[in-house]
């Protein structure tokens, strides 16, 4: 009998609503809900992909340990016991922190892993902690933790309602939106353009959302803190700061004047790329429109001066007032309120309290950047990383320098990888543990439910059972902590403690935890407690208990959410401030301390040399990251993984389209054919990252016919982001040559 079963698409964060029609275990159909109130049937070419995961014969399905004659499976027993064991050892000789972890982007998809995130971390007990973070979002996090006192407190572009919508080193286009859970973007800004509304991107390349936009600027990588500098500049001298009810709120006015005078459109123009004219045309554009989101992504947060500018379209929001406002950027209400909860428990986020030990780089929500990973593990001496974890990441396609990551791995004393497959990355593991597919576990969202466009909450039953013998990400990570904290236990009272976790959170699993986190938040009776718990006082948590447990069966909680299977929306964002704000008095540093020495040295860059260009990546709809690229109909047709350049730069350095072209960079070199085209700016190549699967041992037979090359073997170390030391991913300068 033929079924339909509803559930969210994990693979980006749109978090489309998916129908997929089964007959038992076999998939028929995968479509769009059109009774999912977020997405309204929409998706995009991944989704369907998501039956290629569950049927590949790639995929891991027990847990295999890497011997002489190969890969060998073995007993979950044995495997947690055994990788238990060995980090503990390890640790015992080595010390704490000779064990290092790495989280990957999927780790983020999957509720199970995130909620258990906490006391996993706990009990690995160490300093040399990772993620892709420090590839991606950490300036944008970083922001928020200084202008808004919390790193996830991210404003949201109210998309819907914008009248004006400037985008820079985004494409949500192929991307679907990040840090902007929004589900069909494209009929998001065509209602945008329907009612007279502007979509402005800033990008080197004309991509696919610069083909949709009204007006586009090329603009030189690297230089977007310029443009925003002058954009800054622009409202002050012509009197167009206008913060409205913000006013009150924001502290450093003109000091913020006064660092940003100097940088008018005038001395910026050659730099970026952009004519004076066109960057004073935009500073007005920006103030005219009646609300206005200014947003950024990764293109700006991986590139020189990430963090400058990631603060920099805070504050353009701020002084145009519209943060907070409606059409502009705003905060979310999420059901699961993961802000309020970390914000509850201290955990607000935290810059610098410690350094690394190689290169000294400071440390950001307790992680250090992944631009030291590999030293971390090569450099001898107390400290050094003996032993590895990774958990949902694939580091060496994703992190810069991937071979001498490999090198490092290589040379570890023991490897665990919690993941799906034997990919780049994990085939240096001792042991893998894979867990169960995506269709085979519930699908909850705190992160992408806390970053949408709306608020809505949605929980999934999984499409299938739990496959015997397996286990969720969730109770992997649950089996390792709870032996680790066995092991560290040096006194009865430790023991007992770490079996009541063992045995609180075996018993709550993922189902009850969501249950909870949604029965203290904003929908539920005891949310309104809750708010008030922060407002008063942890003190008064005995009255807040109380009143938790008697409001047990109102508002919102998991069996809500079960009721409503295509998902709830709670409306639009609403205005949210003074009161969601984690800073000091409530208020907002315009100007927070941390930004102010980088500005003041901020200096124009050099000019590229001559036989240079710069590079920057590129995202295809039909690839996800590292990781799809085993899914026959996704890679199929032509290779997607090039080298794209201007015919101007192809015709001085003699390349014809689709030949061979060499980048090289003092890290590495990579061939690829060439893609020439008018839509990336003169001077700028683009390649795309997540390539490179024909590498030996990688047991992904789809992606190592359609392997590519990895552009993270050009990208090296030596160029960090100067705040932070995350990775510097756009805007790096090759020589490029006919191969
Ligand atoms: N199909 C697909 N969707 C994805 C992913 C995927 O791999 N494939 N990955 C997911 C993940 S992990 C993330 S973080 C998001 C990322 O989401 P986005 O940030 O929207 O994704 P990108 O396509 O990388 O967009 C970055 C843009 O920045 C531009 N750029 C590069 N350098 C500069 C610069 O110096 N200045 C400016 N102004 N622009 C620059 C690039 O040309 C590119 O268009 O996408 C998510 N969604
Ligand atoms: N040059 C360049 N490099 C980049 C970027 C760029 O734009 N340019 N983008 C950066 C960004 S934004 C990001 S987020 C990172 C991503 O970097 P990573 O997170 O390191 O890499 P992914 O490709 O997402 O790898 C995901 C891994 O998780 C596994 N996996 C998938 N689903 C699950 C699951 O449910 N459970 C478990 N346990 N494993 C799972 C997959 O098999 C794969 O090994 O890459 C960064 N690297
Ligand atoms: S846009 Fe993202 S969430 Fe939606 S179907 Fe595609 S991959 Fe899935
Ligand atoms: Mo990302």
């Amino acid at each position: 009998m033929k079924q339909l079963h509803y559930r969210n698409c994990n693979l980006c964060e749109a978090m489309c609503g998916l129908e997929i029609e089964h007959q038992g275990d076999q998939i028929i159909a995968i479509r769009g809900d059109k009774a999912d109130p977020f997405s309204e049937g929409h998706i995009c070419p991944k989704a369907v992909a998501l039956q290629d995961l569950h049927n590949d014969p790639d995929r891991l399905r027990h847990p295999v340990k890497r011997t002489a004659d190969g890969w060998q499976p073995i007993s979950w027993e044995q495997a947690l016991d055994e990788t238990a064991e060995r980090l503990h050892a390890i640790q015992r000789q080595h010390g704490k922190d000779s064990v290092g972890v790495y989280f990957g982007n999927p780790t983020a998809h999957n509720h199970g892993a995130l909620l258990m995130l906490a006391p996993f971390i706990k009990a690995l007990r160490t300093r040399q902690r990772y993620s892709a973070t420090s590839a991606d979002q950490l300036p944008h996090q970083l922001a928020t933790l200084q202008l808004f006192g919390h790193q996830a407190l991210f404003p949201i572009p109210d998309i819907d309602r914008t009248d004006y919508f400037l985008v820079l080193g985004g494409n949500p286009m192929a991307s679907n939106g990040s840090i902007m859970t929004v589900p069909n973007i494209r009929g998001r800004l065509k209602a945008l353009q329907a009612r007279k509304g502007r979509l402005v991107v800033v990008d080197p390349r004309r991509t696919e959302t610069a083909k949709v936009a009204d007006e586009h600027h090329f603009i030189r990588p690297g230089t977007d803190v310029y443009l925003l500098l002058a954009l800054t500049q622009v409202l002050f001298e012509e009197k167009r700061v206008a913060p409205g009810r913000l006013a009150d709120l924001v502290d450093d006015m003109a000091l913020l004047e006064e660092m940003v005078t100097p940088w008018t459109p005038e001395r910026v123009a050659d730099t970026v790329g952009l004519s004076a004219g066109a960057i004073r045309q935009l500073a007005g554009d920006l103030a005219k429109a009646s609300r206005a989101a200014v947003y950024s992504r990764v293109g700006v947060t991986t590139s020189a001066h990430g963090s400058l500018s990631a603060w920099l379209v805070y504050v353009l929001n701020i002084l145009t007032g519209n943060l907070d406002r409606e059409g502009g950027v705003m905060f979310t209400r999420p059901a699961f309120d993961i802000v309020a909860i970390a914000g509850l428990s201290g955990d607000t986020g935290g810059f610098n309290r410690y350094r690394s030990r190689v290169h000294g780089y400071p440390e950001f929500a307790g992680e250090f950047p992944v631009t030291t990973l590999a030293d971390e593990m090569l450099t001898p001496g107390a400290g050094q990383v003996k032993a590895f974890v990774t958990h949902a990441g694939n580091p060496v396609l994703s992190c810069p320098d991937g071979n001498r990551l490999e090198k490092a791995l290589g040379g570890l004393d023991f490897m665990v990888s919690i993941d799906l497959y034997i990919n780049e990355t994990t085939r240096h593991a001792n042991i893998i543990l894979p867990p169960t597919g995506q269709l085979e576990h519930a699908q909850f969202d705190p992160i992408f439910q806390a970053v949408a466009v709306r608020n809505v909450a949605k929980f999934s039953e999984p499409l299938f059972d739990k496959p015997e013998g397996s286990l969720h990400d969730w109770e992997i990570m649950l089996g390792l902590m709870s032996r680790l904290n066995r092991l560290n236990a040096k006194t009865r009272r430790q023991r007992l403690q770490a079996q009541m976790l063992d045995g609180f959170l075996s018993r709550m699993g993922d189902r009850g935890l969501v249950d909870l986190g949604l029965r203290l938040g904003p929908y539920s009776h005891a949310g309104k407690v809750f708010g008030r718990l922060k407002r008063d006082g942890l003190h008064t948590l005995p009255k807040v208990a109380w009143r938790l447990l008697r409001s047990r069966q109102k508002g919102m909680k998991l069996k809500t959410l079960l009721e409503a299977p295509h998902g709830i929306d709670l409306g639009a964002l609403t205005p949210m401030l003074p009161e969601r704000l984690f800073t000091a008095g409530n208020r907002i540093p315009l100007v927070p301390p941390l930004y102010r020495e980088p500005l003041a040295a901020l200096t124009l860059p050099e000019p590229v040399a001559r036989d240079q260009l710069l590079m920057i990546g590129r995202r295809h709809i039909r690839s996800n990251n590292s990781w799809m690229h085993n899914s026959q109909r996704l890679v199929k047709g032509k290779g997607r993984c090039d080298v794209m350049l201007h015919p101007e730069d192809a015709a001085r350095l003699g390349i014809e389209p689709g030949a061979a072209v060499t980048v090289r960079s003092a890290t590495g070199s990579i061939t690829l054919p060439a893609l020439i085209s008018e839509d990336i700016m003169p001077g700028v190549i683009s390649v795309p990252h997540g390539w490179g699967h024909d590498r030996e041992g990688v047991q992904l037979e789809v992606a190592r016919s359609a392997a590519g090359q990895s552009v993270n073997d050009v990208i090296g170390n030596d160029r960090v982001e100067s705040l932070t030391a995350m990775a510097q991913l756009n805007g790096i300068p090759v020589t490029v040559e006919a191969a």
